[in-house]
């Protein structure tokens, strides 16, 4: 069975991809496919972006697909970047550039607690698409710290582990993080219907 995760994001990617390893299934992702049309993502909430993402890939490929639509929110700016985090300093941004945007934010405020979102969505073609969200908090530094992962990964500080994302490793930002946790929840499901 091939498993298309609709996703350009590579940071995503590889983390979907580690979680998948054991699944009998050929997991590939829209860089392993020629020009194909892109999604608007232009949903009010990481629910509407990933099922649509989901369902316009499954239909576009005609192959089963997994969606991942996830964000930052910051309590001290009312949410934002919410589901414009990978374009909140602009369309096109990259990862230093939202990060810098994101400090300026924050400058001189004490309130610092955000939490990462991720909801996964799971299509056929001309099929339902299933659903699964989680959420983890923390809190955003003053200043970048670690290079593992992406995003904004380096200013997001976990306290329970004293380390930012981007400090952990990939076996530990997954036992906790937002994709892990949704991943978990989609595999267990797997694992109820699926006779490998
Ligand atoms: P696709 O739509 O192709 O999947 P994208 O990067 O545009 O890629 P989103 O619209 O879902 O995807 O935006 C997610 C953004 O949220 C991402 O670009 C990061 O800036 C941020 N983000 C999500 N999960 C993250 C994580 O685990 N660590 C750091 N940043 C994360």
């Amino acid at each position: 069975i091939i498993l298309v995760v609709a996703t350009r994001n590579k940071g995503k990617s590889r983390e979907i991809r580690n979680a998948l390893n054991g699944c009998p299934v050929d997991i590939k992702d829209l860089n392993d496919f020629g020009p194909i049309p892109e999604v608007e993502e232009d949903g009010d909430t990481f629910d509407d972006n990933a099922y649509k993402k989901a369902h316009f890939t499954a239909k576009v490929l005609g192959v089963p697909a997994l969606a991942d639509d996830s964000g930052l929110e910051v309590e001290a700016l009312g949410g934002a970047p919410g589901v414009y985090s990978s374009r909140y300093a602009g369309p096109g941004a990259t990862d230093s550039e939202n990060n810098a945007k994101l400090l300026e934010a924050l400058r001189g405020r004490n309130d610092r607690k955000a939490r990462f979102v991720c909801v996964l969505s799971l299509a056929v073609p001309m099929g339902y698409a299933l659903t699964y969200e989680a959420a983890c908090e923390g809190i955003i530094l003053e200043a970048p710290r670690g290079d593992g992962g992406f995003g904004y990964d380096p200013l997001f500080y976990y306290p329970p582990l004293k380390k930012t994302f981007a400090e952990m490793t990939p076996e530990e930002k997954f036992s906790v993080s937002h994709r892990g946790k949704a991943l978990k929840e989609l595999q267990e499901e797997f694992d109820k219907v699926m006779v490998w």
